[in-house]
Formats: C-alpha cells, structure tokens, sequence
C-alpha cells in the first residue's frame, strides 16, 4: 500500500469513526434504546454494539473493498490488509452509564499495526497514531510520561474471566508488593491510550483480544511506549498477553507480569 494509500485510509477512517461515535453517543444517551444482554458472565452487549460495528463495516465495504474487516461482533478473516473494529470497547461501561468506553478501529498490513484510531464519544477525546508519524489526541501530539521508579507509576492492570481469578490477583499483589498504585477502568483500548498521554505509565492484561489492541498499540508505540510482541502469533485469532508501558519500565513490568519481549521496542 502507498503512503498516499494509507494517507487517504486515514482520513476516511476518521470521518468515520466521527459519526459512528454520534452514534453510539446516540444509544448512551438514551439508556432505554440500549437493549442490554450478557454474551456471558461479566461479558455485556447492547444494541449499539451491533449497530457500529454493521455501519463501519458496510462504510468500510464501500470505500476500501480489498480490505478485510474483523469485528469483535461480526467476526472475520484475516488478510494482509485488515481493519480490526472493536464497535463498543468497555461495555460493562457503557451499559452502566459510565463515560469510560470507546470506538476502537486499526489497520494491520501483513500483521503490523499502521494507522489506530480511539474515540471516547462521552469524554470528546479522539486518539489517532500512524506508524511514522506521531500520535494525537484532538489533533495534539501526545507521548508517554517520563516515569521510571515504579514506585510512584500508575500501572492500569486489565482483567476478564478469561484469566483464572487468582493469576490475577496475584499480578494485582505483585504490582503493589513492588511500589506501584494499581488501577482498573474496564476499556483496553483507552488503558493503552492512557499510556499514550501520559495519565498512566503502564497498562498490561495477561490476555487480551486483537479488537481491544489494534489501535491502541500503534498510538501507544507512536506516542514512544515499549509495546510487548503482541501481533507476533496467531494474536488476530487467538489474542495473546499485552504489556505497554514507558521504556524505563519495561523491565520492572516483565519482572511483575511475565510479559516478556524478544524485541526492545518497536
Ligand atoms: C473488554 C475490555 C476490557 C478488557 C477485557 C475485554 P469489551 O472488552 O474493555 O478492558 O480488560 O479483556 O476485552 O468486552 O468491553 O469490548
């Protein structure tokens, strides 16, 4: 794909991801329209779930054709070229009228993340990283913080019922046995970008799915984060662990959550 290519990508994916967000803005604004269901325990859907996903996937369709899509509702193949659309990241969230969830879409080539975008509709704030050229929220560059001593890092650990109760508990124990304040805000995609802007200095789930990361990885990676080689395997399909967090951390975070890279930074 062309820089052009990628360019036009960009801004298209934008407007997108624009209205989309009125959209699900729309549904959080009107708990009656939200048409809450369990996928299963702990595991929320509402309508607008379904609804931005179908509507990026048919704009999508229509703009870039030879581009596959995977959505964390509609499922999908992947392909050298693919979009990876989390509609509602941190539904539990949004159900309950908590402002702390998003719209998160990004763009792999051959398995490398290149263009993410974030909308977090309730909070105004619009995360955007391109491979190469720098992340933004609203438009402004962000980077990571300059932490370096876990003992004053703010450390967001992720959780799902994928992960046995007490393998998290114990990370959550490790993580303040070694001086950092833990957190939990319930959306992957936003603890990456949190990461990205300097609100948080780490964010790490012991598995986490594709759709919660193809964004937020670039952003965070373009905002100058140490990224863990989440899309090294099968992680489209599969997902796998995922660490990021400020360079200086990277070796304190290993040491508490296991989540170890062959790569220094990508
Ligand atoms: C969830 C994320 C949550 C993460 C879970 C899960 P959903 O996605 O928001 O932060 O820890 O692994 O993937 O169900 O809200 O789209």
């Amino acid at each position: 794909m062309t820089p052009a290519e990628l360019e036009l990508r960009e801004y298209a994916v934008l407007g997108l991801v624009a209205e989309a967000s009125d959209l699900a803005l729309r549904h959080f604004r009107h708990r009656d329209s939200l048409g809450i269901s369990m996928k299963g325990a702990q595991d929320w859907l509402t309508v607008a779930d379904g609804a931005v996903e179908a509507f990026l996937r048919e704009r999508l369709a229509v703009l870039f054709p030879s581009d596959a899509v995977i959505g964390e509702e509609g499922g999908g193949e992947a392909a050298d070229a693919v979009w990876i659309i989390d509609p509602i990241d941190g539904t539990s969230n949004f159900a309950r009228g908590d402002r702390i969830w998003c719209i998160s879409i990004g763009l792999l080539l051959n398995g490398v993340p290149e263009i993410g975008i974030v909308s977090a509709p309730a909070l105004g704030e619009v995360y955007l990283g391109r491979r190469g050229h720098g992340a933004t929220l609203n438009g402004e560059p962000v980077k990571v913080s300059d932490a370096t001593d876990i003992r004053r890092a703010t450390v967001e650990f992720g959780w799902s019922t994928r992960i046995p109760p007490e393998d998290y508990l114990a990370l959550v124990g490790r993580g303040f046995a070694a001086g950092a304040s833990v957190k939990r805000s319930g959306s992957g995609a936003l603890g990456l970008c949190h990461v990205a802007c300097g609100r948080s200095d780490a964010y790490a789930e012991l598995h986490i799915n594709s759709w919660d990361v193809a964004a937020g990885l670039v952003i965070a990676a373009e905002a100058g984060a140490h990224i863990s080689d989440f899309f090294d395997s099968n992680a489209i399909e599969a997902g796998n662990p995922v660490l990021c967090c400020t360079p200086e951390l990277q070796g304190e975070l290993e040491r508490i959550t296991g989540i170890v890279s062959r790569h220094k930074d990508r």
